[in-house]
């Protein structure tokens, strides 16, 4: 039974891996994605500086996933770079993803620049759906800038991109996103980052449970898996075919994984639940995907990928 996957030409062992912000912020963490079964790594959103984000607490975990407001707090792009560019060279056959999420066009414009002429041959992961920078909205909820982003970048970027996207909650907002997206060259879309501005109330101390931004943050987790799965499959269903689905939300175990593959993801990303288990959990939901294929006599993910069943 394979759990391989391809994007854009690209094969990875293993059709899991992090979602940016998760484990992935130094060195360290790097190191240990790089040792365990996830399929890939991608590092933590970087900004041209490094940015210390907001302050604490900025995250909180609640019975069915967490909450954030990190605030972008990362090492500076410098930082990322150099680490997927030795790591490049340790591993050549091996594909990685560098998040970027400039707070303004012109720092996304910058850092695309500067990885355009590096020696990087990765995936970048451009983030437009950041929800925690006070005074930045985000870009993935604005059309007209995200067309305009994406013929900028376009204009001289022509390394594999991806973007990573807010999830979206009306079926015409699917229609109008994804005839932007299937404009560009693309190489994925990944949906979906935290559901932005929710608030959570704590009745005890009748407090907000997170710091900044009044107690709002994105929440990630069990309760986002739903919302994930109608973002995962309305865009397969508009995509060109050439754009692959990235899938993030909600997956705790290997029916996650296989409902999010189900709905035309072909590679997944886990965020809160890493959080909490750690690179262990990419052997748990390995095993897990690889019984539920046994069961249903599927050998490979490819043959069950997009093939949800609807009434009609
Ligand atoms: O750092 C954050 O506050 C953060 C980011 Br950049 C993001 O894209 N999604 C999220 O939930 N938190």
């Amino acid at each position: 039974t394979s759990l391989a996957t391809s994007i854009g030409g690209r094969t990875f062992g293993n059709c899991m891996m992090n979602a940016a912000g998760i484990r992935c912020q130094n060195k360290k963490d790097l190191d240990a994605l790089v040792a365990s079964s996830a399929g890939a790594y991608v590092t933590k959103s970087a900004t041209p500086q490094k940015r210390a984000g907001n302050p604490s607490p900025r995250m909180h975990t609640l019975n069915k996933g967490s909450i954030n407001s990190m605030g972008l707090p990362n090492n500076g792009l410098d930082y990322y770079l150099d680490y997927v560019i030795d790591d490049q060279h340790k591993r050549p056959k091996a594909t990685n993803f560098l998040s970027v999420a400039g707070t303004s066009l012109a720092d996304n414009l910058a850092m695309l620049h500067q990885i355009q002429e590096s020696e990087f041959n990765g995936f970048v992961e451009l983030n437009l759906s950041c929800p925690n920078v006070p005074g930045k909205p985000q870009v993935g909820y604005d059309f007209d800038r995200v067309n305009d982003v994406l013929d900028q970048v376009f204009q001289f970027y022509t390394k594999p991109l991806g973007v990573k996207l807010p999830p979206y909650f009306d079926l015409v907002h699917f229609d109008q996103i994804a005839a932007i997206l299937n404009q560009y060259p693309l190489t994925f879309v990944n949906t979906i980052n935290s559901i932005g501005n929710a608030l959570v109330v704590d009745p005890r101390s009748e407090q907000v449970v997170i710091r900044p931004k009044g107690g709002f943050g994105g929440i990630g987790g069990a309760s986002v898996k739903p919302t994930a799965l109608a973002n995962v499959r309305g865009l397969a269903l508009r995509l060109k075919p050439a754009i692959a689905i990235v899938g993030t939300g909600g997956i705790l175990n290997g029916v996650d994984v296989f409902e999010h593959i189900l709905c035309g993801a072909s590679m997944v990303q886990i965020g809160t639940q890493f959080g909490y288990e750690g690179t262990k959990l990419f052997d748990r939901l390995s095993q897990e995907l690889k019984d539920i294929m046994n069961q249903k006599g599927y050998t490979n993910i490819e043959q069950f990928r997009g093939k949800l069943k609807t009434f009609d």
